[in-house]
């Protein structure tokens, strides 16, 4: 029996990136073999480059379940390629567990089995989610997005997880609502990174964001990333993904969301306003005090990491679906 397996978007080298038509085909036929119930794990790897998987370190983090959603059209490829998988994992901001890039491995300490996210605050229907919950009652697709940090390096990243708007939907914030905050798990006996600042930093992480913002169709909570649950030094098991803001806004690990009248204060926002401010839309006008955001790095795998020069855009590129928010 010969059978093709059709390589995952992230698994296509970058001379075979293909127009969007030929990709949702592939996504379809894939469908079609899952649908067969072929087991994808079994299958032969076909024209599928070393540096579309995880190398052995990272494959060593990686949960063996792994998480597959159909992609949303709307979101199924952008002007650039997709980011390695190796590369993403292993170069992150995750400063509960250290102040460099290289966090992956201290963020094996997250515990995540037992997790819970409560939802509450200004809701009708306050709830507690465990992991099960997160899986199973909330629509999961795959939305492929731009990733700007605020220090003006950039990635493209496979998500997999649900649309903000499908929690608003089942918590039912009240109208006095205006306001969401996220906070970041945080215990000091395990999130040790920061050693060089304890004390002076306004731990846990937490984040925050309008409620018209979290309704927007491009907000986003994702649970995996690249057919997988979601790598603990990504913010396993749920973090925020708002891929027309700056990286920072994208609160990993939460344990809570929390409808609030008035802007909440955040984390970064908290340490320097100046610096990070609460909205924190990428904005190639507006620099950072300390450095342009004309332009951004775009991060591949050379020798090494290239880093390619190029424009930073309008709300990430996505102002089609957000500038109405900000005249
Ligand atoms: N809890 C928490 N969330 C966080 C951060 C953090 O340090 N702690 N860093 C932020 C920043 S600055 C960026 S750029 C992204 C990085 O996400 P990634 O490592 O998955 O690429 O996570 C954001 N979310
Ligand atoms: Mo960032």
């Amino acid at each position: 029996m010969s059978i093709i397996r059709v390589p995952k978007p992230w698994e296509i080298p970058e001379r075979e990136a293909t127009p969007e038509a030929v990709y949702f085909n592939r996504r379809r036929f894939l469908k079609t073999l899952v649908g067969a119930s072929i087991g994808a794990s079994l299958l032969p790897l076909v024209g599928c480059e070393k540096t579309t998987q995880p190398n052995q370190a990272l494959a060593a983090t990686l949960d063996k379940k792994t998480l597959d959603a159909a992609v949303n059209l709307n979101f199924a490829s952008v002007d650039r390629p997709m980011t390695d998988i190796d590369l993403a994992g292993q170069y992150n901001n995750f400063y509960e567990f250290g102040g460099t890039k290289s966090i992956w491995r201290n963020a094996q300490a997250l515990p995540t089995e037992d997790w819970k996210l409560e939802v509450t605050g200004l809701v009708k229907n306050p709830r507690i989610y465990d992991l099960d919950d997160l899986r199973t009652k909330f629509p999961l697709e795959e939305r492929i997005y731009r990733f700007r940090c605020v220090e003006a390096w950039s990635m493209v990243i496979p998500w997999i997880g649900f649309p903000m708007q499908a929690l608003i939907k089942a918590v039912e914030p009240t109208s006095q609502a205006k306001f969401v905050r996220f906070t970041s798990f945080y215990d000091p006996q395990i999130t040790t990174g920061p050693t060089f600042h304890v004390g002076s930093l306004p731990w846990p992480y937490t984040e925050g964001m309008r409620i018209e913002e979290m309704v927007n169709d491009l907000a986003f909570f994702a649970l995996g990333n690249y057919g997988h649950i979601l790598p603990k030094q990504h913010g396993a098991p749920i973090r925020a993904v708002l891929p027309w803001k700056y990286g920072f806004k994208g609160a990993k690990s939460i344990v809570k969301v929390e409808f609030v009248e008035t802007q909440p204060a955040t984390f970064w926002n908290t340490i320097d306003a100046h610096e990070y401010d609460f909205e924190a839309n990428v904005n190639p006008s507006k620099p950072h005090p300390r450095w342009s955001q004309a332009t951004e790095k775009f991060i591949s795998k050379g020798p090494g990491l290239k880093w390619e020069k190029r424009p930073t855009l309008p709300y990430n590129g996505y102002g089609e679906y957000v500038a109405s928010l900000y005249v």
